[in-house]
């Protein structure tokens, strides 16, 4: 199976691809080791505010294999290329509204988000929105969509009034989109399941490499000093490794940024 010509062009034009039920077989094990994920790191969350696990995959032996997952290989090796990288990515518990944001700010190579959602969302109950195009920097200067989260001040509008789309989600549906999209999510309920996997194009030139050792330094903010834990590597077969191998060579900065955060915060990032 592989992406189609249209969905790759559709990806670029627009920053997002949804693919309904492309785990729809796999969402019982999935869920079940995402709830064991966060019994055994402890994370007990009260829906007071969102709880997040970084890495999050690489918790679990059972869940590293998603990166090995023939229909994920498909969609992430059709928009990066065969040879991406895989950077890490959080399990949530959100809680309630996230209001509008990218996830990056990226001028050179190419980052996208696979988000899994475990619960089934609708417009009104915190599925995700997205304005398509705002990928888009090279139109950033003239046109102000990017700036959705100061939606009162500009429009005046509520961030929910924003004029976006809403992808509303069957639990193991998949939705990927560039990390420079904008998107937000409103009316969730205190308890929505979702977690991720973040991968960039394998780096070819010195400004990619410099954006993707700056894009591991943000990670002390999770008191991490890897990207990818010991189970994701240890269990890693030949062709993971090659998912793996260009951030290992370029993280050796994590650990002092790590300890600084750790004297610095109370506790990891919440994302
Ligand atoms: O599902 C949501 O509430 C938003 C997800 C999100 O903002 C993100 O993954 O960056």
């Amino acid at each position: 199976m592989e992406l189609s010509a249209q969905q790759k062009h559709f990806f670029e034009t627009f920053g997002f691809l949804a693919l309904p039920g492309l785990l729809a077989d796999e969402v019982d094990w999935i869920s079940s080791e995402f709830e064991q994920a966060f019994v055994q790191r402890g994370v007990v969350h009260d829906g007071s505010k969102r709880s997040c696990i970084v890495p999050f995959i690489d918790q679990r032996e059972r869940l590293c294999t998603l990166l090995d997952h023939p229909r994920l290989q498909m969609l992430i090796g059709g928009l990066l290329g065969e040879d991406f990288n895989y950077v890490g990515g959080d399990g949530n518990y959100y809680s309630g509204d996230t209001n509008w944001h990218s996830d990056g700010f990226h001028r050179v190579g190419k980052f996208l988000k696979v988000a899994i959602y475990l619960d089934p969302l609708e417009p009104e109950t915190g599925c995700l929105r997205v304005i398509p195009g705002t990928h888009r920097l090279d139109v950033e200067q003239s046109w102000e969509a990017r700036k959705a989260g100061q939606s009162q001040e500009l429009w005046g509008i509520s961030g929910r009034q924003v004029p976006a789309l809403p992808l509303p989600i069957q639990p193991g549906d998949v939705v990927a989109f560039n990390h420079n999209l904008m998107h937000a999510s409103f009316g969730g309920s205190t308890a929505r399941r979702m977690f991720t996997l973040n991968c960039c194009r394998h780096c070819q030139t010195p400004e990619e490499i410099a954006d993707l050792e700056n894009y591991v330094g943000a990670h002390a903010r999770f008191w991490i000093d890897h990207l990818h834990s010991e189970i994701m590597r240890a269990t890693a077969s030949v062709d993971r490794m090659r998912h793996l191998r260009q951030v290992m060579e370029h993280e050796a900065h994590l650990p002092a940024l790590a300890a600084k955060a750790r004297a610095e915060r109370d506790e990891p990032s919440r994302g």
